[in-house]
């Protein structure tokens, strides 16, 4: 393709993408969080976007939307679709990027596949999942699970961080929980899912490429640490009376770090995001402190041999410092490899645009790896600005996310469904 049809494609991708943007709950930062009416007017102005690029939209009862391209004539050629979709929720004072480019993607690519053919030579549905980050209600992936059919109706009394459970906010956004069984796939319909997203990671930038080929997933599970301690005068109880919840829970955020570090060939990353400070005065001794636990690595077995020190150093520093404390887990993913043929058909459509086709881990989660359970995923990153993310300064180029458009035509147009 042409750079400047590349440029075209890069140029309404980024239009749309600042149109997004503009949807936040707030002013001056993106926050658009599941099942808000940030997330309403995003779903409809997506569900626009398909229904201009010629696709039939419909919305399923965790609130997906999917837009369906159907071979002219329908038939066997329908069945076993490809699945192309992301996310269009964020974090807290969010990049533009991150989920919404993959959508984005999708509609123009299939699109502009249709446009150069005249039709589509099978089955496609773009999906846009309302759930990726979990940054709403404590867990992930919700509408990508119910799409493969594994959704955990246990997940429907869990609470979000503004108090309202997931099946009253399903209900207020709309939607039937008594339905989420009719949002899953039958596996004969589904040949595979792909998904482009920015990398959110360096490689790419330095290797100077603007795409590259996602090898697998990480693994990943979220952990909820509470430390209780004792309340007390910060200027009269001596340190080593104290029971301070506050300084146990600084050692273990150091002892995950360093679980981390230690293990750091399997690409493990260990974070704590999130942390409330109880009672929360400036001369009162933390009595409570409860702090999230954000644990990956690359394999399954590493990340669970170093969630078990974990516990045992949280066991250890409890009794040291005489608090009490423990870990929940809020939620787990499995590692997901992306399938081999995915990627050389990635590959391919790289190669096909002249560059080399890196091929790399992701350390984020992505809505592949809860519809790995479903069909084979494939990948495709795309270079980002100094590889940061889930930062206002997240940022790709315009001719990068032409880059990735065009590698997705092409990547349609080889598909091999059998
Ligand atoms: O946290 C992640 O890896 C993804 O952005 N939800
Ligand atoms: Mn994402
Ligand atoms: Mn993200
Ligand atoms: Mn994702």
């Amino acid at each position: 393709m042409a750079d400047d049809a590349f440029l075209a494609l890069g140029r309404e991708a980024e239009r749309m993408i600042r149109d997004l943007a503009q949807i936040s709950a707030e002013e001056g930062r993106l926050i658009r969080l599941y099942l808000t009416p940030e997330h309403r007017h995003a779903a409809d102005l997506v569900g626009r976007w398909m229904s201009e690029a010629g696709l039939d939209v419909t919305e399923d009862a965790l609130g997906t939307v999917r837009g369906r391209l159907d071979p002219a004539g329908g038939g066997q050629n329908a069945a076993r679709r490809l699945l192309i979709g992301s996310h269009i929720d964020t974090v807290i004072d969010a990049g533009a990027y991150d989920g919404t480019l993959g959508v984005i993607a999708g509609i123009l690519a299939v699109r502009e596949v249709v446009r150069r053919h005249g039709r589509m030579p099978f089955g496609i549905d773009v999906l846009a999942f309302g759930d990726e980050e979990g940054s709403r209600f404590p867990a992930t992936l919700l509408c990508s699970e119910a799409v493969a059919g594994h959704f955990d109706s246990a997940a429907l009394a869990v609470e979000s961080v503004d108090g309202v459970r997931l099946d009253d906010a399903l209900r207020r956004y709309g939607k039937d929980p008594a339905r989420i069984g009719e949002a899953a796939y039958d596996p004969e319909e589904a040949a595979a899912y792909v998904e482009v997203h920015i990398e959110q990671g360096p490689v790419l930038e330095q290797a100077g490429e603007a795409l590259g080929v996602v090898t697998a997933i990480a693994s990943q599970s979220r952990h909820t640490v509470t430390v209780i301690g004792e309340a007390g005068h910060a200027g009269t109880v001596p340190m080593a009376l104290r029971r301070d919840a506050l300084a146990a829970s600084a050692e273990i955020a150091l002892a995950l770090e360093g679980l981390a570090l230690g293990n750091a060939d399997d690409f493990m990353v260990g974070t704590v995001g999130k942390m409330s400070v109880l009672p929360g005065a400036t001369n009162v001794i933390p009595a409570r402190v409860v702090f999230t636990v954000d644990l990956r690595s690359q394999t399954d077995a590493r990340r669970l041999e170093a969630l078990a020190r974990l516990r045992d150093e949280i066991a250890a520093i409890a009794d040291r410092r005489r608090v009490t404390a423990w870990m929940e887990r809020t939620h787990e993913v499995a590692a997901k490899p992306c399938d081999p043929t995915l990627q050389a058909g990635f590959a391919g459509a790289i190669a096909g645009q002249g560059g080399r086709a890196i091929r790399l881990p992701s350390g984020a989660g992505h809505d592949g790896q809860a519809v790995g359970a479903l069909c084979p995923i494939g990948m495709l990153f795309v270079r980002c600005r100094g590889g940061i993310s889930h930062n206002p300064a997240e940022f790709t180029s315009v001719e990068d996310m032409g880059r990735a458009v065009a590698a997705l035509i092409g990547f349609i147009e080889n598909f091999d469904r059998s």
